[in-house]
């Protein structure tokens, strides 16, 4: 049994949502989250460290405890402070925490202030409307907590698409190492980018002796075997994801690709497409009366309905058909054309490595700029920084950039938005910097409307640059703020202000639609990895794949410029 590390980051943080409810002291809840991040991020699996007798104590931000509480998962595939706490907490608290809406802070308002410790006391006091008088939930939050309770099946939550990359490629590898096997693809959302996956659609082309099916249940990690075909087998592996393998002949493969990779309404339209030329398209190729004349690729399966070829992330049957029908399918932006990143911590504030290995690490990765962004002083959790300790860093970054050759380092600063929408430090210290990222952190309940205003007051400030995930949500933990996303991006446009498209996956904040929105009224957007660790800096690519599924080109991305030109785009500055 090989101990991932996103299984010993799962552990972490529900012993930190558990340890949350049961009002411990934020900062050990913070440590959990932070080792949940820290091991998550690793660049190698935490088992192989262990089982080559490195000391994990050694990892930054990791302390004898936690070592040995890793330590322990890996061995044991357990840990018991976890499973005493589980035992400690009533079980309707647990069950709680799946509701969409819910995260650990509410649960514990609600057993707190109401005594609501199962899913039947909450439905019951959301129907007496007890629910809209606490504070952190509003009259919104009730009828969205009736609502979950009505469609609540024990809905497993979306896995996010980069937790289950790791597990993808490890599939992928083992099933290409069968016999008579030719291509394995991941098909499905997670070949279209989509930022959670409900399940993996894997896809091989193999001759009919192959032993790639039987691979298959056998990989490793799957715990349950839910079908067992020779053309089809479905698995659900330990970690809870199910995965589906389906095998075709090779001059099936284009078709096959295009059928399971969707959407499934992307489909239907490509097929309405062949029926309307007396073709049938299928998952086997395309056909004119019985005899298959395209599936071998999937341009050809799209040249014979009439269609260039459309990139995975834009078939959503969102217009991409319409749009290349009339030649006006975007050119999408790519990785390459990313030359540097506009938000990203240090040690200062809650980063994991100092501003010079950060500055290395963007060097490496070619870019031309890194903006260093710490939090500032409102963010005492992560020690933001005050006017003063700004002015430090200023020096440092100035100093630093003397030394550095092929790379800029960008002075700025994630300055919050308070909740008046005025900024967290004083302009005398914010003219000093290249940029400045804007977000807020606190009061995330506010009414639609003053959420709204708040953010566009920021945005009065001249030293206002970037609006830091501008919707605040955080996937499958927190819902995005009731805001009005078109007033905001309409007021950045007269401002001179833009919006970040925050890589974090599980923030990806802009969503795609929002990007799209932002391109049809010509607003750039930022795409920042907002990284706290040099590996966090990897993370522009869940940023790109976002983009491309919201049309974005190279043009619509404000970080695709030089330095000298993204600089004349600021013109407040
Ligand atoms: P997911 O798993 O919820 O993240 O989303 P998908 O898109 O991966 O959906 P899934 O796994 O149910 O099916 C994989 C692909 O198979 C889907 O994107 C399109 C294709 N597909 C599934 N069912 C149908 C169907 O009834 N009609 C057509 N045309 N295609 C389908
Ligand atoms: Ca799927
Ligand atoms: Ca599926
Ligand atoms: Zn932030």
């Amino acid at each position: 049994m090989t101990v991932h590390n996103a299984d010993v980051a799962r552990i972490f943080d529900r012993l930190a949502d558990l340890l949350e409810i049961d009002g411990a002291n934020p900062f050990r809840v913070r440590a959990y989250r932070d080792a949940a991040r820290i091991v998550g991020d690793l660049p190698h699996e935490v088992s192989a460290l262990v089982a080559a007798g490195k000391d994990l104590s050694e990892l930054h931000g990791i302390g004898k405890d936690l070592a040995g509480k890793i330590g322990e998962i890996v061995e044991t595939g357990h840990l018991e402070l976890l499973e005493e706490t589980e035992r400690r907490i009533p079980e309707g608290l647990l069950e709680l925490l799946t509701l969409g809406p819910l995260g650990p802070k509410r649960v514990k308002t609600l057993y707190d202030q109401l005594g609501i410790k199962s899913l039947g006391d909450l439905a019951a006091a959301a129907k007496a409307g007890k629910i809209h008088d606490l504070r952190g939930f509003g009259p919104n939050m009730e009828q969205r907590l009736l609502d979950a309770l009505a469609h609540h099946v024990k809905e497993e939550p979306r896995l996010l698409l980069a937790a289950v990359e790791s597990v993808a490629q490890d599939l992928v590898e083992h099933l290409s190492r069968a016999t008579g096997v030719g291509n394995v693809v991941v098909a499905g959302s997670y070949r279209r980018r989509k930022e959670t996956v409900g399940d993996l659609d894997i896809l091989a082309t193999a001759a009919p002796e192959s032993d790639v099916m039987d691979r298959f249940v056998a990989f490793e990690e799957v715990e349950d075997v839910l079908g067992h075909g020779r053309t089809r087998s479905t698995v659900r592996l330990r970690s809870g994801l199910q995965v589906d393998l389906r095998v075709v002949p090779a001059e099936s493969y284009g078709a096959a690709l295009h059928y399971f990779t969707g959407s499934k309404a992307h489909n239907i339209a490509v097929r309405s497409r062949g029926v309307e030329r007396g073709l049938k398209v299928n998952e086997y190729g395309v056909f004119k009366d019985d005899a298959q004349i395209a599936g071998r690729t999937e341009e050809e399966v799209y040249a014979k309905v009439g269609l260039p070829y459309i990139a995975p992330e834009l078939r959503e049957n969102h217009g991409e058909i319409e749009a290349a029908l009339e030649g006006r399918l975007p050119q999408l932006i790519t990785l390459a054309a990313i030359k540097g990143d506009l938000h990203a911590h240090t040690t200062e504030t809650d980063g994991r490595a100092t501003l010079e290995e950060m500055a290395e690490g963007a060097r490496a990765k070619g870019y031309e700029y890194l903006a260093i962004t710490d939090h500032s002083q409102r963010v005492a959790m992560a020690r933001g920084l005050d006017a003063r300790r700004l002015a430090r860093q200023i020096k440092a970054i100035d100093r630093l950039n003397e030394r550095l050759d092929g790379i800029v380092i960008l002075k700025g600063i994630e300055v919050d938005i308070l909740e008046d929408g005025s900024l967290d430090l004083p302009n005398t210290i914010l003219k000093e910097l290249d940029l400045r990222v804007c977000s807020v952190h606190y009061n995330l309940n506010l009414p639609p409307d003053r959420q709204t205003e708040r953010i566009i007051r920021a945005m009065d400030n001249r030293y206002c640059d970037i609006i830091g995930h501008p919707t605040g949500r955080l996937l499958n933990k927190r819902e995005p703020f009731e805001i009005d996303l078109e007033r905001i991006m309409r007021a950045a446009l007269e401002r001179g202000c833009f919006l970040e498209l925050n890589a974090q996956p599980d923030r990806l904040d802009l969503n795609d639609a929002h990007c799209r929105m932002a391109k049809e009224l010509g607003l750039k957007v930022a795409i920042s990895t907002d990284a706290h660790s040099v590996a966090n800096l990897d993370l522009m690519r869940f940023g790109i794949d976002q983009a491309r599924r919201g049309w974005l080109e190279p043009n619509d991305v404000l970080n695709t410029r030089s330095w000298p030109h993204l600089k004349q785009l600021l013109p407040r500055a």
